[in-house]
C-alpha cells in the first residue's frame, strides 16, 4: 500500500528539521509534530504541536497517517521523569495511536546508545542484544522492544535505526566510525518506507571505511549509502578523549557520567 500521508515526529529538531527538507514532495502529504514551535506548513504539508507524552493529542495526532518517522523525544541522557515521559510513555503512546490510526509502519530513531557497553572491538550487527550505556539508550532498547511488540502482534511494520552520530560532519575519532550523513539517512528512511520486511533492527552510519559495526542487515533491504567518513580523517582523526572507559565502549562519553561499575567485568 503507497504512503498518502507520513508523519515525522521531533520536527522541530536537527534531525526533523533535516528530514523535512529531505523528504519534502515525496509523499502526497507530511505531517510534522513536536513539542516546541515548529515552521508554518508549507505546500503539502501539515503542523501540528503537541507532547507526545499526551496520549489524547497522539491519537488525534496519528489519525489517517499510514507510516511514521518517529525521530520525537529526548535525544541525549536525562533524568528519569524527562526519559520516562518523552520516551517511554511517549514512544507507547505513538505505537498505541498508530496501531488505531491502521499505520503501515514505523521507523524508529533508535540509537547506539541502546548498545552503548559493548566495546568498540566487537562488530556488533542487527543481532547484537541491547546493553545500554544510559537511561536515555535504555530508553531505546525499550522502544525496539515495543518496535517488535507492535510488529509481531499487531503487523505494523517495525524498522528500528540505531543511528550512530547523524551531523553535518564528523567532530572526532569515534565519529569517524558512527557518522552518518544526512543524505545516507534520507537513503536509510526510504528503505524503512519501502522495503518488505516484519520486523528489522539495522544500523544507522554511511559507509564508513573505519565502521565499527556489520550493517549487512541494511544493506540486504536496500540501503546502498553513498557518504565515508574517512574524507574527515585528516581534520578530525586525532580528536580522542583522554578517559579510556570512553574510548573503550561504543558510547563514547555517555559511557563515563554516573559509571560506578567495574569495566573490567563488562565482556
Ligand atoms: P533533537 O533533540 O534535535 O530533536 C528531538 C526533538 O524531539 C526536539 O525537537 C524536541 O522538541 C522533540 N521532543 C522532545 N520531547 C518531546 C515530547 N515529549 N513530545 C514531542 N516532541 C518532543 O534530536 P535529533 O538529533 O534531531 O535526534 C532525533 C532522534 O534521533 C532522537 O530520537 C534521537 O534520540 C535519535 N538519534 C539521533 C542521533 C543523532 O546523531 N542526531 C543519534 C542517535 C539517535
Ligand atoms: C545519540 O543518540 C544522540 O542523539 C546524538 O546527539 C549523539 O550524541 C549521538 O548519539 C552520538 O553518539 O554521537
Amino acid at each position: 500500500m503507497s504512503i498518502k500521508r507520513l508523519l515525522i515526529t521531533g520536527a522541530a529538531g536537527g534531525l526533523g528539521k533535516e528530514m523535512r527538507r529531505h523528504l519534502a514532495g515525496l509523499y502526497p502529504v507530511i505531517r510534522l509534530s513536536d513539542i516546541a514551535a515548529m515552521a508554518p506548513a508549507g505546500k503539502a504539508e501539515e503542523v501540528v504541536q503537541c507532547d507526545l507524552a499526551d496520549a489524547g493529542a497522539v491519537d488525534a495526532l496519528c489519525r489517517d497517517v499510514d507510516a511514521v518517522l518517529h525521530l520525537g523525544g529526548q535525544s541525549v541522557e536525562g533524568d528519569w521523569p524527562r526519559v520516562l515521559n518523552a520516551n517511554l510513555i511517549g514512544a507507547i503512546n505513538l505505537y498505541e495511536a498508530a496501531r488505531k490510526a491502521g499505520a503501515q509502519r514505523v521507523l524508529f530513531a533508535s540509537s547506539n546508545h541502546a548498545v552503548g557497553l559493548h566495546r568498540r572491538s566487537e562488530r556488533l550487527d542487527h543481532t547484537a542484544p541491547c546493553r545500554p550505556d544510559t537511561r536515555y539508550g535504555l530508553s531505546k532498547a525499550f522502544g525496539e522492544d515495543l518496535a517488535t511488540y507492535y510488529a509481531y502482534k499487531h503487523g505494523i511494520k517495525g524498522f528500528s535505526m540505531r543511528i550512530g552520530s547523524c551531523f553535518p560532519e564528523p567532530v572526532n575519532r569515534r565519529m569517524l566510525s558512527t557518522w552518518m550523513s544526512y543524505d545516507d539517512f534520507t537513503r536509510l528512511i526510504q528503505v524503512g518506507l519501502t522495503a518488505d520486511y516484519t520486523c528489522e533492527i539495522v544500523y544507522g552510519i554511511s559507509r564508513n571505511t573505519r565502521a565499527w559495526w556489520d550493517n549487512g542487515n541494511a544493506y540486504r533491504l536496500g540501503y546502498d549509502p553513498q557518504d565515508d567518513s574517512e574524507r574527515f580523517a585528516a581534520k578530525v582523526g586525532d580528536i580522542v578523549s583522554d578517559d579510556p572507559l570512553e574510548e573503550a565502549f561504543v558510547g563514547g562519553s555517555y559511557v563515563k557520567p554516573d559509571f560506578t561499575g567495574d569495566a573490567a567485568k563488562i565482556p
